[in-house]
């Protein structure tokens, strides 16, 4: 029997992007596993895709479209053809738009898919041609995007594979290990020849305990530490006076903003000792080829894009940006600059319409968006019951009875169980699509592996077909997926440095495709893509945002606290990611729950003695958002403030549901917006927590 053997993209949200292969045999994958030729998966892949036949085949996949049929949330479906769904929804959004105007229409969408396709250009050129209202899209890196970008113009970080070229490296607010695995043979084999790694975590981490050295601040203050550094390497003369005046803006006001960023000041900050913050100045400014590898838990909070802004300097006081093994470690992903036009077509389109923020979905649909108020809700490649911030709020504004909901998913999520219409989506072996990746610099073509199961369909071609009962003839709008690939690659190439002689048949055919960079070493030639060309200290491109132009750490509390009447009882929530999970997806399937175990929160002991909590309990964790029950873990891997318990789990799946709907971790934490860019502030949340059952 003939067999297939098809390759493809991983398209969850990780920055490894892998090169995976499915063996196909009478139109049915049999086999999965990772593309030994890609230069970053190397034949591996990690505990949660591994098993993704089991997510492809998943048994409870959806296959056809759906109409409610009982109360929104009751269960109750009926059956309907793909014509009887697009005729309910185009006549629903006629009628909204003539009613409201179209900004009535709220598209919300996020990391489903990464693809260029099935995300990007699904999620804005049929909306833009509707004049829908924007999503802003800030759940979860635009404060450490905006950041990065004022500070050095550009989100270059050097490949994996050079991290043994570092004598030093820290990881900061990073969990690779559950977030980034394939970084991980490179810090290990770096630590072998002697590379020193320190983690910089609230919380101890599988990644932190494999760490040499673990630094646990309290949450939401790296800002206020990483300029608390900046004051002891300019204090004992480790900084780099003549690279600083050649290469930056604003080092002599800088130099002033560190004054106020004493050691105790900032130990009084952080909850770290003054001997803590010495010792690690000391050996980050004194150990050349040293560099800093930022994620993104660390911009989740208050001060969050200050924080990454103040992080951004410290190469730049020590001299180590250009500097092979030096410098900063963010992301990929601003290499891969799209022609904007091709992907969105918003040239196109008559206006440019008003933005909703994605953390206050919650809000948006209970009041806050007004004139004209949120009438419909399209939600694709995202499942915000289970992921996105305020949850209960979330739940109430999907009840609503004049909300005509859409929801277009692989699965029966918690947030599908409150649509109108469910439409059955495609998995990535059954789509075609184009991967960049934010950890790496290779693009890959999806080549779709099996039919769509049933009658799935996907992002893409629903938008087609949406398009046609819309009325929207636009071309755009209609071409297959790869006539949309091939017009933004063939537009983008002749554009861009990094992506010239890029062609969709040279993807298709050669696998991956590396970008055209200068060198391994980011920023080599000292040139930095900021309005200056230098390194920007001081930015007035985050003043003309409304910003601080200089670097700062201001406190803020979670907004519940000052509510509250028993303050000095309030823990600190971190929630990152599961190991087992990517945010909620694969978060349904039986084996990876397994692994996972049950939702749990870890809490100190200092802190759940007083409390009456064992080990091994169930905790009833809450704030005045909401509530939901966790087994407690008594452990030091949290300092004493702090409580921990990673996102992902599906609400529905909560194992102390009573006929309720079952809650999550989201229904506690925080939908305030951070400093910059409107980003979530997830891990600013204050919750309080009480025993409510006896250990196992
Ligand atoms: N407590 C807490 N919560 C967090 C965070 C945190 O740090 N703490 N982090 C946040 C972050 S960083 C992020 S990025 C968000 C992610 O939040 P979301 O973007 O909502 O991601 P998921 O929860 O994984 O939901 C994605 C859904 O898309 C569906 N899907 C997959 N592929 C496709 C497709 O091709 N088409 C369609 N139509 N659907 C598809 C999947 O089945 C899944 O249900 O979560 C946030 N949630
Ligand atoms: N297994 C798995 N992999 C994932 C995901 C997942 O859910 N599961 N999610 C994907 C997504 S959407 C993203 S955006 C990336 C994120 O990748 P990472 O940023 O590595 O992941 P997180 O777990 O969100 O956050 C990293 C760490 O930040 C810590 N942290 C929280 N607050 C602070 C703080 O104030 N300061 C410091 N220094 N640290 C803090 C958390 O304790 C956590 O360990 O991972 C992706 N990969
Ligand atoms: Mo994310």
């Amino acid at each position: 029997m003939l067999r297939q053997q098809i390759r493809g993209v991983c398209p969850h949200d990780c920055p490894d992007t892998c090169g995976i292969v499915t063996e196909v045999e009478n139109g049915k994958a049999v086999k999965f596993y990772a593309d030994r030729h890609h230069p970053v998966t190397q034949g591996w892949l990690c505990v949660k895709v591994s098993p993704y036949l089991d997510h492809v085949y998943h048994p409870d996949r959806l296959q056809h479209p759906l109409k409610r049929v009982g109360p929104k949330g009751s269960g109750q479906w009926a059956q309907i053809s793909w014509e009887e769904a697009l005729q309910e929804i185009s006549a629903q959004w006629q009628q909204i738009i003539a009613e409201y105007g179209a900004e009535a229409i709220l598209p919300y969408s996020y990391s489903g898919t990464l693809g260029l396709l099935q995300m990007t250009v699904s999620s804005a050129r049929f909306w833009n041609r509707m004049g829908a209202s924007r999503l802003e899209r800030s759940i979860c890196c635009m404060a450490a995007i905006t950041a990065v970008e004022a500070t050095l113009g550009l989100r270059w970080s050097p490949a994996y594979e050079t991290m043994p070229d570092s004598k030093l490296i820290v990881l900061w607010g990073h969990n690779p290990v559950s977030t980034a695995p394939h970084l991980m043979p490179h810090l290990t084999r770096a630590q072998r020849q002697g590379t020193e790694i320190i983690v910089i975590d609230p919380r101890c981490t599988k990644t932190a305990k494999r760490a040499d050295w673990h630094i646990a601040p309290l949450p939401g203050t790296d800002g206020a530490l990483a300029l608390g550094l900046g004051h002891i390497i300019v204090q004992e003369g480790w900084h780099d006076e003549t690279w600083l005046n050649a290469h930056t803006v604003g080092w002599p006001h800088l130099r002033e903003r560190l004054q106020a960023y004493d050691p105790d000041t900032v130990s009084s900050l952080t909850g770290l000792s003054s001997d803590t913050i010495f010792e690690l100045a000391k050996r980050y400014a004194t150990t050349k080829r040293s560099i800093l590898k930022v994620a993104d838990g660390v911009q989740r909070n208050f001060n969050g894009g200050q924080a990454v802004r103040a992080i951004c300097a410290l190469p730049a006081l020590t001299g180590q940006y250009g500097q092979q093994g030096g410098g900063l470690a963010y992301s990929t992903s601003g290499l891969y600059d799209w022609d904007a036009q091709s992907v969105t077509h918003s040239q196109d389109c008559v206006k440019v319409s008003r933005k909703v923020n994605m953390n206050r979905l919650g809000a948006a649909l209970t009041g806050e968006i007004t004139d004209p108020p949120i009438k419909s809700l399209y939600v694709f490649g995202a499942n915000p019951v289970a992921s996105s911030p305020n949850a209960r709020l979330i739940v109430e504004g999907l009840k609503r009875d004049d909300l005509f909901t859409v929801v277009h998913e692989l699965l029966m999520t918690d947030t599908a169980d409150y649509a109108d219409i469910v439409l059955p989506a495609t998995s990535q072996l059954e789509q075609v699509d184009v991967h960049q990746a934010y950890g790496h610099t290779n693009l890959r073509y999806n080549h779709p592996a099996i039919a769509p199961l049933g009658e799935c369909k996907s992002n893409w071609d629903v938008f087609r077909v949406l398009s046609e009962s819309m009325g929207y003839d636009e071309p755009w709008l209609h071409q297959s997926a790869d006539e949309v690939l091939d017009e933004i690659i063939t537009a983008s190439a002749q554009k861009s440095v990094r992506l010239a002689g890029l062609k969709l048949d040279r993807l298709k055919s050669e696998g991956q495709v590396p970008l055209n960079l200068p060198g391994t070493v980011p920023f080599a030639d000292l040139k930095f893509p900021t309005p200056s060309g230098k390194v920007e200290l001081y930015s007035e491109v985050m003043q003309n945002l409304g910003h601080d132009p200089l670097p700062t750490y201001q406190h803020k509390q979670d907004p519940i606290l000052a509510q509250a009447t028993n303050q000095d009882d309030a823990l600190n929530l971190v929630s990152g990611g599961a190991h087992h999970f990517v945010s909620s997806s694969m978060a349904n399937q039986d084996g990876l729950l397994k692994r996972e175990g049950k939702p749990f929160l870890e809490i100190h002991p200092q802190d759940a003695i007083p409390r009456n909590i064992q080990d091994g309990m169930t905790v009833r964790v809450h704030n005045a958002r909401g509530w939901c029950l966790l087994q407690a873990v008594v452990t030091d891997t949290v300092r004493p403030g702090v409580v921990a318990s990673p996102k992902g789990f599906w609400p529905k799946n909560d194992p102390w549901k009573n006929g309720d709907g079952g809650r999550n971790i989201n229904w506690l934490t925080s939908d305030e917006l951070a400093d910059v860019a409107g980003q979530s502030t997830y891990h600013n949340t204050q919750v309080w927590i009480q025993p409510i059952q006896a250990a196992d």
